[in-house]
């Protein structure tokens, strides 16, 4: 022992804590809207840094460029984080401060949490969950009216904006500048999104917030969603219908309404074409000229057919067309989306009677028994093309017969011609004229 000596003694506090303690937390940053904190049993996904008192740093999920996931409160953790954790919102950053005994006590962990160390850890919460969530669904817009709710076995066109529970981006239909089209409720999508979009409305906004249980499980999926990620999807839907559709006729019938068009009837109307989202697709009222078919001959397409039989001249009627009986899968090129349901606002502007099914020229009365000679003009004994169609234009001229309206009177004679001129020499013998004129059910008779 040395006599008096002074003894100096430089000394670091490293640690200090006391058996009474208890976790200590300190939150640094809130977010705005914080709809749901941590329960206990409910499985988590934060990202931490771990630090002892003095700042020395020992382990980060950041350096691992992975969060850590986990049961929170039912001893997956340590206890002063399975306490620390508790009452956290997703975005949530704060430092969480525990003594030895609700650590790694006496004997620490490994080469870097030393014997009786207190621990703190920096944690930010990413995502929150509860393997017994369901969906949540938050409508952000609904249209007025909604005649129709969507159900199990419809297809459905959508736009979606998924992210995941923080807010990182993962997909959008809006970035390749097409609709997702499925099925819903058969399994074609995940089983949260199936559900989601049960019960939309044409033109609805909404928000559906999907467990990983019913996205992607455990594993995740492509380098975007993490294994046990809940899913975000900001959905807009854009249109839908069932494959067992008809097309939809609404309008009011005028008064006085006796003359309705039919199949084979020529008629003439004008129509306004959009999408169910109100996107313009085309209209006859720019032209101001008015879109003219017969009904029947495969002209337009099947649903736009349907939609016009029945109608009388003066009549306005909105037709909503599902895509079997429109453009189908395809669609239009740069015109029409494939799957689109397509709304026509038509009238009908003129209607000329049809021929029986299959005719294309009828006489209105008797026949007349010289029909040959009366068109042999020049006594030849053969009917040429001239004389053919002289003839049937002039029955038509004088009320006597009738062509198929809508279509080219040329081309409907020469097919007549054809149809008689059965040895294809280019001329009608009488002979031809007469077995043609035997056989029943002919079409194009005369
Ligand atoms: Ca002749
Ligand atoms: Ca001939």
């Amino acid at each position: 022992k040395l006599p008096d000596s002074i003894l100096h003694f430089d000394v670091l506090m490293l640690d200090i804590w006391n058996t009474e303690d208890k976790v200590q937390i300190k939150t640094y940053h809130k977010p705005e809207s914080c709809v749901r904190t941590v329960q206990v049993s409910d499985y988590v996904r934060y990202h931490y840094n771990g630090t002892l008192l003095d700042g020395t740093l020992f382990d980060s999920s950041h350096t691992r460029m992975r969060t850590y996931d986990t049961y929170v409160g039912i001893g997956w953790l340590i206890a002063g984080m399975d306490q620390g954790l508790l009452g956290m919102c997703v975005g949530e950053k704060r430092i969480i401060t525990m003594p030895p005994f609700l650590g790694y006590g006496e004997k620490g962990d490994g080469s870097d949490i030393p014997a009786q160390a207190s621990l703190v850890f920096d944690v930010i919460l990413l995502d929150l969950h509860n393997p017994k969530d369901e969906i949540t669904v938050e409508v952000q817009s609904l249209p007025d009216p909604c005649p129709r709710k969507s159900q199990v076995g419809d297809f459905m066109r959508y736009h979606y904006n998924g992210s995941l529970l923080d807010g990182t981006f993962f997909d959008s239909s809006y970035s390749r500048n097409r609709t997702y089209d499925t099925y819903i409720g058969k399994g074609y999508v995940i089983t949260g999104m199936d559900k989601g979009l049960l019960g939309v409305c044409v033109g609805e906004h909404r928000r559906i917030v999907i467990p990983p249980h019913l996205a992607y499980g455990e594993e995740g999926t492509g380098t975007k969603i993490p294994g046990s990620a809940v899913l975000v999807f900001d959905v807009h839907i854009i249109d839908f219908h069932n494959p067992s559709d008809i097309v939809e006729i609404t309008g009011v019938k005028p008064e006085n309404c006796t003359h309705n068009a039919k199949r084979g009837d020529f008629v003439k109307y004008h129509y306004n074409a959009t999408l169910m989202d109100g996107t313009y697709i085309g209209s006859t009222h720019n032209s101001g000229k008015t879109y003219d078919v017969v009904l029947g001959a495969g002209q337009v397409v099947i649903g736009m057919e349907q939609g016009l039989i029945g109608m009388c001249v003066g009549e306005k009627r909105r037709l909503v067309i599902p895509p079997h009986l429109a453009y189908g899968e395809q669609g239009v090129d740069g015109e029409v989306p494939g799957s689109a349901v397509l709304v026509f606002d038509v009238e009908l502007v003129d209607l000329e009677d049809g021929l029986p099914e299959g005719y294309m020229f009828v006489w209105n009365g008797d026949v007349s028994p010289n029909l040959f000679s009366e068109m042999d003009k020049n006594k030849d004994a053969q009917v040429d093309t001239t004389e053919f169609s002289d003839y049937i234009l002039q029955q038509v001229e004088e009320g006597k017969g009738r062509l198929a309206p809508g279509f080219e009177p040329q081309r409907i004679i020469q097919n007549m011609y054809d149809n008689q001129d059965r040895n294809k020499d280019g001329r009608i013998t009488e002979d031809e004229f007469k077995l043609k004129a035997d056989e029943a059910g002919s079409h194009d008779e005369l």
